[in-house]
Protein backbone atom coordinates (compact mmCIF):
# COMPACT_ATOMS: atom_id res chain seq x y z
CA UNK A 1 0.00 0.00 0.00
CA UNK A 2 2.54 2.45 0.72
CA UNK A 3 4.46 1.39 -2.74
CA UNK A 4 1.36 2.17 -4.47
CA UNK A 5 1.17 5.73 -2.24
CA UNK A 6 4.50 6.29 -3.50
CA UNK A 7 4.36 5.57 -6.98
CA UNK A 8 0.47 7.32 -7.51
CA UNK A 9 2.85 10.61 -5.97
CA UNK A 10 5.69 9.68 -8.34
CA UNK A 11 3.31 9.88 -11.24
CA UNK A 12 0.84 12.71 -10.29
CA UNK A 13 3.88 14.71 -10.25
CA UNK A 14 5.83 13.85 -13.43
CA UNK A 15 2.66 14.67 -14.76
CA UNK A 16 2.17 17.89 -13.27
CA UNK A 17 5.53 18.98 -13.91
CA UNK A 18 4.64 18.44 -17.90
CA UNK A 19 1.42 19.90 -18.18
CA UNK A 20 1.47 22.64 -20.33
CA UNK A 21 -1.54 24.39 -19.63
CA UNK A 22 -4.31 24.99 -16.80
CA UNK A 23 -6.66 22.48 -18.08
CA UNK A 24 -4.06 19.88 -17.93
CA UNK A 25 -3.50 20.12 -14.29
CA UNK A 26 -7.45 20.71 -13.44
CA UNK A 27 -7.31 17.07 -15.10
CA UNK A 28 -4.67 15.65 -12.78
CA UNK A 29 -5.86 17.27 -9.26
CA UNK A 30 -9.30 15.32 -10.42
CA UNK A 31 -7.53 12.19 -11.52
CA UNK A 32 -5.42 11.48 -8.68
CA UNK A 33 -7.42 13.48 -5.86
CA UNK A 34 -10.67 13.08 -6.65
CA UNK A 35 -13.42 11.47 -4.71
CA UNK A 36 -12.72 8.18 -7.31
CA UNK A 37 -9.43 8.84 -7.43
CA UNK A 38 -7.04 6.17 -6.87
CA UNK A 39 -5.66 7.54 -3.30
CA UNK A 40 -9.21 7.62 -2.40
CA UNK A 41 -9.47 4.21 -2.83
CA UNK A 42 -6.33 3.46 -1.33
CA UNK A 43 -7.65 4.87 1.83
CA UNK A 44 -11.08 3.31 1.77
CA UNK A 45 -8.65 -0.11 2.04
CA UNK A 46 -7.37 1.07 4.91
CA UNK A 47 -10.33 -1.27 7.01
CA UNK A 48 -8.11 -4.54 5.97
CA UNK A 49 -5.32 -2.89 7.79
CA UNK A 50 -3.44 -3.70 11.33
CA UNK A 51 -3.88 -0.98 14.22
CA UNK A 52 -0.65 -0.09 13.82
CA UNK A 53 0.25 0.34 10.31
CA UNK A 54 -3.33 2.25 9.59
CA UNK A 55 -2.20 5.20 11.37
CA UNK A 56 1.29 5.55 9.36
CA UNK A 57 -0.33 4.60 5.75
CA UNK A 58 -2.94 7.05 6.93
CA UNK A 59 -0.30 9.46 7.32
CA UNK A 60 1.39 9.20 4.32
CA UNK A 61 -1.79 9.39 2.25
CA UNK A 62 -2.66 13.10 3.74
CA UNK A 63 1.45 13.31 2.53
CA UNK A 64 1.13 12.66 -0.59
CA UNK A 65 -2.01 14.50 -1.45
CA UNK A 66 -0.45 17.42 -0.57
CA UNK A 67 2.79 16.75 -2.19
CA UNK A 68 0.23 16.94 -5.33
CA UNK A 69 -1.83 19.36 -4.40
CA UNK A 70 1.16 21.55 -3.71
CA UNK A 71 2.60 20.81 -7.01
CA UNK A 72 -0.11 21.88 -8.53
CA UNK A 73 -0.69 24.90 -6.97
CA UNK A 74 2.98 25.79 -7.84
CA UNK A 75 2.17 24.95 -11.60
CA UNK A 76 -0.94 27.00 -11.50
CA UNK A 77 0.80 30.03 -9.93
CA UNK A 78 3.72 29.58 -12.74
CA UNK A 79 0.61 29.45 -15.66
CA UNK A 80 -0.87 32.66 -14.25
CA UNK A 81 2.11 34.78 -13.86
CA UNK A 82 3.28 33.89 -17.78
CA UNK A 83 -0.46 35.02 -18.82
CA UNK A 84 0.20 38.35 -16.73
CA UNK A 85 3.59 38.96 -18.25
CA UNK A 86 2.55 38.00 -21.92
CA UNK A 87 -0.41 40.50 -21.62
CA UNK A 88 1.81 43.22 -20.04
CA UNK A 89 4.31 42.54 -22.89
CA UNK A 90 1.78 42.57 -25.54
CA UNK A 91 0.27 45.93 -24.06
CA UNK A 92 3.26 47.72 -24.26
CA UNK A 93 3.49 51.35 -25.29
CA UNK A 94 6.83 53.05 -26.37
CA UNK A 95 6.58 56.28 -25.20
CA UNK A 96 9.63 57.80 -27.34
CA UNK A 97 7.46 57.18 -30.69
CA UNK A 98 6.39 60.61 -32.10
CA UNK A 99 3.44 61.69 -32.05
CA UNK A 100 0.58 61.49 -34.52
CA UNK A 101 0.63 65.39 -35.88
CA UNK A 102 -3.11 67.25 -35.22
CA UNK A 103 -4.15 69.16 -37.97
CA UNK A 104 -4.73 72.91 -36.88
CA UNK A 105 -7.36 74.97 -38.32
CA UNK A 106 -6.82 78.54 -38.86
CA UNK A 107 -9.42 81.70 -38.80
CA UNK A 108 -11.73 82.36 -42.06
CA UNK A 109 -9.75 84.93 -44.07
CA UNK A 110 -13.59 86.78 -43.40
CA UNK A 111 -13.70 86.82 -39.67
CA UNK A 112 -9.57 87.59 -39.71
CA UNK A 113 -10.36 90.90 -41.65
CA UNK A 114 -13.82 91.85 -39.30
CA UNK A 115 -11.52 90.94 -35.86
CA UNK A 116 -8.83 93.18 -37.26
CA UNK A 117 -10.95 96.10 -38.34
CA UNK A 118 -13.06 95.55 -34.72
CA UNK A 119 -9.75 96.11 -32.77
CA UNK A 120 -8.43 99.23 -35.07
CA UNK A 121 -12.19 100.85 -34.37
CA UNK A 122 -12.31 99.54 -30.70
CA UNK A 123 -8.80 101.66 -30.28
CA UNK A 124 -10.42 104.55 -31.43
CA UNK A 125 -13.34 103.92 -28.82
CA UNK A 126 -15.88 102.29 -30.89
CA UNK A 127 -18.55 100.06 -29.19
CA UNK A 128 -19.30 96.38 -31.57
CA UNK A 129 -23.32 96.57 -31.86
CA UNK A 130 -25.09 93.37 -33.19
CA UNK A 131 -28.47 92.90 -33.70
CA UNK A 132 -30.81 90.38 -35.62
CA UNK A 133 -30.27 89.00 -38.82
CA UNK A 134 -33.84 88.43 -39.29
CA UNK A 135 -35.01 92.03 -39.16
CA UNK A 136 -38.16 94.11 -39.55
CA UNK A 137 -39.17 96.63 -42.44
CA UNK A 138 -39.36 99.22 -39.88
CA UNK A 139 -35.69 99.03 -38.76
CA UNK A 140 -34.37 98.11 -41.83
CA UNK A 141 -36.07 100.54 -44.19
CA UNK A 142 -38.19 103.02 -42.91
CA UNK A 143 -36.15 104.02 -39.64
CA UNK A 144 -33.52 104.63 -42.06
CA UNK A 145 -34.94 107.09 -44.49
CA UNK A 146 -35.95 104.46 -47.07
CA UNK A 147 -39.87 105.17 -46.82
CA UNK A 148 -42.67 102.20 -48.77
CA UNK A 149 -42.22 104.22 -51.75
CA UNK A 150 -38.78 104.05 -52.14
CA UNK A 151 -37.06 102.05 -55.10
CA UNK A 152 -34.86 100.45 -52.85
CA UNK A 153 -36.86 98.87 -51.57
CA UNK A 154 -38.07 96.36 -54.51
CA UNK A 155 -39.49 93.22 -53.03
CA UNK A 156 -37.19 91.44 -56.10
CA UNK A 157 -33.92 92.98 -54.09
CA UNK A 158 -34.62 91.59 -51.23
CA UNK A 159 -35.40 88.08 -48.88
CA UNK A 160 -38.82 89.03 -47.70
CA UNK A 161 -40.70 86.63 -44.96
CA UNK A 162 -43.80 88.50 -44.74
CA UNK A 163 -44.66 92.20 -45.44
CA UNK A 164 -43.94 93.27 -42.55
CA UNK A 165 -40.08 90.85 -41.72
CA UNK A 166 -37.11 90.46 -44.16
CA UNK A 167 -33.39 89.16 -44.38
CA UNK A 168 -31.68 92.35 -43.30
CA UNK A 169 -30.25 94.22 -46.72
CA UNK A 170 -26.87 95.95 -44.22
CA UNK A 171 -26.02 95.91 -40.97
CA UNK A 172 -27.82 99.78 -40.35
CA UNK A 173 -30.82 98.40 -39.02
CA UNK A 174 -28.59 97.88 -35.65
CA UNK A 175 -27.25 101.46 -35.80
CA UNK A 176 -30.97 102.22 -35.81
CA UNK A 177 -31.81 100.52 -32.96
CA UNK A 178 -28.73 101.57 -31.04
CA UNK A 179 -29.54 104.97 -31.96
CA UNK A 180 -33.02 104.59 -30.47
CA UNK A 181 -31.47 103.01 -27.48
CA UNK A 182 -29.47 106.10 -26.28
CA UNK A 183 -32.75 108.04 -26.32
CA UNK A 184 -31.68 111.18 -27.91
CA UNK A 185 -28.49 111.46 -25.75
CA UNK A 186 -25.00 111.66 -27.60
CA UNK A 187 -22.43 110.52 -27.78
CA UNK A 188 -23.13 107.29 -29.93
CA UNK A 189 -19.95 105.46 -31.26
CA UNK A 190 -20.42 101.78 -32.83
CA UNK A 191 -19.20 99.78 -35.37
CA UNK A 192 -21.46 96.87 -36.56
CA UNK A 193 -19.88 93.69 -38.35
CA UNK A 194 -22.14 90.92 -39.51
CA UNK A 195 -24.08 89.20 -42.60
CA UNK A 196 -26.73 90.91 -44.44
CA UNK A 197 -28.72 89.55 -47.33
CA UNK A 198 -29.17 91.10 -50.78
CA UNK A 199 -31.33 88.80 -53.81
CA UNK A 200 -28.62 88.42 -56.46
CA UNK A 201 -27.56 86.02 -58.62
CA UNK A 202 -24.02 84.76 -57.08
CA UNK A 203 -21.32 85.56 -59.60
CA UNK A 204 -17.51 86.36 -58.94
CA UNK A 205 -18.16 89.84 -57.36
CA UNK A 206 -21.71 89.08 -56.11
CA UNK A 207 -23.16 87.20 -53.60
CA UNK A 208 -26.57 86.98 -51.88
CA UNK A 209 -24.69 86.72 -48.54
CA UNK A 210 -21.74 88.77 -47.74
CA UNK A 211 -20.69 90.63 -44.65
CA UNK A 212 -20.65 94.32 -43.68
CA UNK A 213 -18.73 96.85 -40.95
CA UNK A 214 -20.61 99.86 -40.80
CA UNK A 215 -19.56 102.71 -38.66
CA UNK A 216 -22.06 105.30 -36.84
CA UNK A 217 -20.73 108.51 -34.27
CA UNK A 218 -23.03 110.62 -33.57
CA UNK A 219 -22.29 113.66 -31.23
CA UNK A 220 -22.31 117.24 -31.27
CA UNK A 221 -19.96 119.07 -34.14
CA UNK A 222 -19.40 116.28 -36.14
CA UNK A 223 -18.69 116.90 -39.69
CA UNK A 224 -17.50 115.65 -42.79
CA UNK A 225 -14.20 116.19 -42.10
CA UNK A 226 -13.66 113.21 -38.95
CA UNK A 227 -15.31 111.16 -41.67
CA UNK A 228 -12.69 111.03 -43.84
CA UNK A 229 -9.86 111.44 -40.69
CA UNK A 230 -11.54 108.45 -39.54
CA UNK A 231 -11.73 106.28 -43.22
CA UNK A 232 -8.08 107.83 -43.62
CA UNK A 233 -7.16 105.99 -40.81
CA UNK A 234 -8.88 102.94 -41.64
CA UNK A 235 -7.43 102.63 -45.50
CA UNK A 236 -3.89 102.78 -43.77
CA UNK A 237 -4.20 100.51 -41.27
CA UNK A 238 -5.44 97.86 -43.90
CA UNK A 239 -3.91 99.07 -47.00
CA UNK A 240 -0.87 99.98 -45.68
CA UNK A 241 1.11 103.55 -44.38
CA UNK A 242 1.07 105.07 -47.64
CA UNK A 243 -2.34 104.98 -48.84
CA UNK A 244 -4.20 108.33 -49.80
CA UNK A 245 -8.25 108.40 -49.84
CA UNK A 246 -10.35 110.77 -51.79
CA UNK A 247 -13.92 111.42 -51.42
CA UNK A 248 -16.67 111.47 -54.56
CA UNK A 249 -20.38 113.12 -54.17
CA UNK A 250 -22.58 109.77 -53.99
CA UNK A 251 -26.28 109.64 -53.03
CA UNK A 252 -27.58 106.65 -50.06
CA UNK A 253 -31.26 107.52 -48.76
CA UNK A 254 -29.80 108.09 -44.84
CA UNK A 255 -27.47 110.09 -45.38
CA UNK A 256 -27.00 113.60 -46.54
CA UNK A 257 -24.55 114.58 -47.72
CA UNK A 258 -23.16 111.26 -49.23
CA UNK A 259 -19.88 110.00 -50.32
CA UNK A 260 -17.94 107.37 -52.20
CA UNK A 261 -14.31 106.87 -50.81
CA UNK A 262 -11.28 105.53 -52.64
CA UNK A 263 -8.36 104.23 -51.54
CA UNK A 264 -5.37 105.11 -53.97
CA UNK A 265 -4.23 101.72 -55.80
CA UNK A 266 -1.51 99.54 -53.62
CA UNK A 267 -0.85 97.44 -56.75
CA UNK A 268 0.12 100.40 -58.85
CA UNK A 269 0.64 103.14 -56.44
CA UNK A 270 -1.57 105.20 -58.24
CA UNK A 271 0.16 105.15 -61.47
CA UNK A 272 -2.93 103.09 -63.18
CA UNK A 273 -3.57 98.99 -63.44
CA UNK A 274 -5.77 96.60 -64.02
CA UNK A 275 -6.97 95.82 -60.57
CA UNK A 276 -7.46 99.94 -60.34
CA UNK A 277 -9.17 100.15 -64.09
CA UNK A 278 -6.31 102.11 -65.01
CA UNK A 279 -7.43 105.22 -62.84
CA UNK A 280 -4.73 104.71 -59.66
CA UNK A 281 -7.65 104.61 -57.41
CA UNK A 282 -10.07 101.83 -56.30
CA UNK A 283 -13.64 102.34 -54.06
CA UNK A 284 -13.85 100.46 -51.16
CA UNK A 285 -16.73 102.17 -49.00
CA UNK A 286 -19.39 104.33 -48.52
CA UNK A 287 -20.52 106.76 -46.39
CA UNK A 288 -21.78 110.38 -45.33
CA UNK A 289 -23.58 112.84 -43.06
CA UNK A 290 -26.49 110.98 -40.85
CA UNK A 291 -29.48 112.09 -43.00
CA UNK A 292 -31.69 114.80 -40.68
CA UNK A 293 -34.75 112.35 -41.27
CA UNK A 294 -32.47 109.26 -39.54
CA UNK A 295 -31.74 111.47 -36.48
CA UNK A 296 -34.81 112.72 -35.69
CA UNK A 297 -37.18 109.29 -36.24
CA UNK A 298 -34.36 107.63 -33.38
CA UNK A 299 -35.01 110.29 -31.14
CA UNK A 300 -32.27 112.68 -31.49
CA UNK A 301 -32.27 116.69 -32.23
CA UNK A 302 -31.06 117.38 -35.60
CA UNK A 303 -30.47 120.95 -34.71
CA UNK A 304 -27.86 119.51 -31.56
CA UNK A 305 -26.32 116.68 -32.70
CA UNK A 306 -24.98 115.65 -36.16
CA UNK A 307 -23.16 112.09 -37.37
CA UNK A 308 -21.17 110.29 -39.99
CA UNK A 309 -21.71 106.81 -41.02
CA UNK A 310 -20.09 104.35 -43.28
CA UNK A 311 -20.17 101.22 -44.59
CA UNK A 312 -17.56 98.48 -45.39
CA UNK A 313 -17.85 95.43 -47.79
CA UNK A 314 -16.01 93.20 -46.12
CA UNK A 315 -15.27 90.32 -48.59
CA UNK A 316 -14.76 93.21 -51.28
CA UNK A 317 -11.77 94.12 -48.56
CA UNK A 318 -10.73 90.83 -48.48
CA UNK A 319 -10.18 90.34 -52.28
CA UNK A 320 -8.40 93.69 -52.63
CA UNK A 321 -5.53 92.88 -49.66
CA UNK A 322 -5.06 89.34 -50.51
CA UNK A 323 -5.61 89.29 -54.45
CA UNK A 324 -8.72 87.29 -54.08
CA UNK A 325 -10.82 86.66 -57.91
CA UNK A 326 -13.96 85.19 -57.30
CA UNK A 327 -15.65 86.24 -54.13
CA UNK A 328 -17.69 82.08 -54.13
CA UNK A 329 -14.00 81.42 -52.57
CA UNK A 330 -15.19 82.74 -49.31
CA UNK A 331 -18.15 80.24 -48.85
CA UNK A 332 -17.21 76.81 -50.77
CA UNK A 333 -14.40 76.38 -48.24
CA UNK A 334 -12.01 74.28 -50.19
CA UNK A 335 -9.14 73.68 -47.88
CA UNK A 336 -6.90 74.69 -50.51
CA UNK A 337 -8.30 78.03 -50.51
CA UNK A 338 -8.26 78.29 -46.70
CA UNK A 339 -5.15 77.04 -45.68
CA UNK A 340 -3.24 79.93 -47.76
CA UNK A 341 -4.72 82.05 -44.65
CA UNK A 342 -2.80 79.94 -42.23
CA UNK A 343 -0.84 82.27 -39.69
CA UNK A 344 1.26 81.59 -36.35
CA UNK A 345 -0.18 82.33 -33.30
CA UNK A 346 2.34 85.19 -32.67
CA UNK A 347 1.49 86.90 -35.67
C1 LIG B 1 -23.13 103.03 -46.13
C2 LIG B 1 -23.02 104.23 -46.79
C3 LIG B 1 -23.53 105.38 -46.19
C4 LIG B 1 -24.89 104.01 -43.02
C5 LIG B 1 -25.82 104.87 -42.48
C6 LIG B 1 -26.16 104.36 -41.28
C7 LIG B 1 -27.10 104.90 -40.28
F1 LIG B 1 -27.72 103.89 -39.67
F2 LIG B 1 -26.45 105.58 -39.37
F3 LIG B 1 -27.99 105.67 -40.86
N1 LIG B 1 -25.47 103.24 -41.11
N2 LIG B 1 -24.69 103.03 -42.19
C8 LIG B 1 -24.23 104.10 -44.31
C9 LIG B 1 -24.12 105.29 -44.95
C10 LIG B 1 -23.73 102.97 -44.90
O1 LIG B 1 -22.66 101.85 -46.65
C11 LIG B 1 -22.12 101.82 -47.91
Amino acid sequence: MQERLLELQQEALQKATEATELKELNDIRVAYLGKKGPITEVLRGMGKLSAEERPKIGALANDVRAAIASKIEEKQHAFETAAVNAQLASEKIDVTLPGRPVNKGNQHPLTRIVEDIEDLFIGMGYTVAEGPEVESDYYNFEALNLPKSHPARDMQDSFYITDEILMRTHTSPVQARTMEMHKGIGPVKIICPGKVYRRDNDDATHSHQFMQIEGLVIDENISMSDLKGTLEVFAKKVFGQDREIRLRPSFFPFTEPSVEIDISCKICSGKGCSVCKHTGWIEVLGGGMVHPNVLEMAGFDSKTYSGFAFGIGVERIAMLKYGVDDIRHFYTNDLRFLKQFHTHESE
